[in-house]
């Protein structure tokens, strides 16, 4: 079992070996892991939409940009768990609740989060919010409040960052990841590729989240979804073989994590959505709509799971998150360099 911390040389040099090798290491590692044939159904949920006061590039949400989302009044409790019940009948077992803030404030409005987080507990599903930065204490209430995962990405690499956000910093995004670990949440933790970032800057980003102790228990890979009015409007269509790269590296450095393939499918062939399987997600958004943008239809997504053969995995099937020194660490292919590389800070 190893414990240092992956070196840039070497997570790079697996991003660049020859896809299939890559794959067949991915599945490798899956295998081991996972069960088989199995992905989790995470259905998301916009409770409080636009007007956010951040200026994420890539984010139809963010209030300096105008685009066709107009800011709405916070969702009442109620209404969510009524959509969250509909999820379940669908059959999702995580339902993740995001609002385009840029931090938590205490409050009227994060007691009704933590009111909408018992009530989806109390449907058996997995409860997952995204809120911004928060500090230790909202995430002891979060916690008490049942739930079980917070979303909070790094986006890209940190030198990249301030390319793409400038109202907050990289290690303010940190900060936030640590109240949440700190208080007994599972971390769900990942970014976005396609806001032309290179190589180094996606293989970075995968880095500093693998050398995290621990992980993240889940990390969702998103493809950009450019929407018209924001700084990121045109960038280039991200190409699945890279998308297919990114989900690989991830599950070989982070063996027990769950990888999400996330936001961009609605523009994947269902055979670059397989690649993506293959190479190690088991994690999918189900349901029309991400957040603001469109998602694969339901129907679409069940045929593609038929089509697969792959089953839904049961809500809280993960174990809680594991001491850092319990963390396993992938030993390293051959090829992609030696021991010492592959390891130095
Ligand atoms: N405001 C909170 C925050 O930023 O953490 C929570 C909501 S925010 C919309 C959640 C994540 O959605 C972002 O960190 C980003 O990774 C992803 N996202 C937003 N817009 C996107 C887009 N156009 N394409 C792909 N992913 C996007
Ligand atoms: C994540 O990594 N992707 C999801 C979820 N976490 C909150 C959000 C994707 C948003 C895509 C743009 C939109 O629909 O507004
Ligand atoms: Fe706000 Fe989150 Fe969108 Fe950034 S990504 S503008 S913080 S909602």
């Amino acid at each position: 079992m190893l414990t240092q911390p992956y070196s840039r040389s070497y997570v790079r040099a697996l991003y660049d070996r020859p896809l299939l090798q890559l794959i067949d290491d991915a599945r490798d590692v899956h295998r081991r892991h996972h069960a088989d044939n199995e992905v989790q159904l995470c259905t998301l949920l916009s409770v409080k939409t636009g007007g956010c006061p951040e200026d994420c590039s890539y984010c139809p949400q963010s209030s300096k940009y105008d685009t066709s989302v107009e800011p709405e009044k916070m969702l009442d409790v109620d209404g969510v768990l009524k959509s969250a019940e509909r999820a379940r009948e669908l059959g999702a077992t995580r339902f993740c609740m995001g609002a385009a803030w840029r931090e938590v404030k205490d409050g009227p409005a994060f007691d009704r989060v933590i009111e909408m987080v018992r009530g989806v507990k109390a449907l058996g599903l997995e409860a997952c919010v995204t809120l911004g930065m928060l500090n230790d204490a909202q995430a002891q209430k979060l916690k008490a409040a049942g739930l079980d995962a917070y979303n909070h990405n790094l986006d890209t690499s940190r030198e990249n960052y301030k390319s793409i956000i400038r109202t907050r910093t990289f290690d303010d995004r940190l900060r936030t990841l640590d109240s949440v670990r700190n208080a007994g949440i599972t971390v769900c933790s990942g970014g976005i590729i396609g806001m032309g970032e290179s190589i180094d800057d996606r293989c970075e980003m995968l880095r500093t989240l693998a050398n995290m102790t621990p992980p993240p228990e889940s990390v969702p890979i998103n493809a950009l979804v450019p929407v018209p009015g924001t700084p990121l409007e045109s960038a280039k269509p991200v190409e699945p073989f890279e998308l297919v790269r990114m989900i690989a590296v991830a599950r070989i450095l982070m063996p027990k994590t769950r990888v999400r393939l996330s936001a961009g499918r609605a523009e994947m062939s269902r055979e670059a959505q397989a690649l993506c399987m293959l190479a190690g997600a088991n994690s999918l958004f189900y349901g029309e709509k991400l957040l603001t943008t469109p998602n694969p239809s339901g129907d679409e997504d069940t045929a593609l799971l038929r089509d697969m053969g792959l089953t839904v995995e049961a809500p809280a099937a993960y174990s809680p998150p594991v001491a850092a020194a319990s963390v396993e660490r992938h030993s390293p292919p051959a090829a992609a360099g030696s021991l010492t590389e592959a390891y130095s800070a």
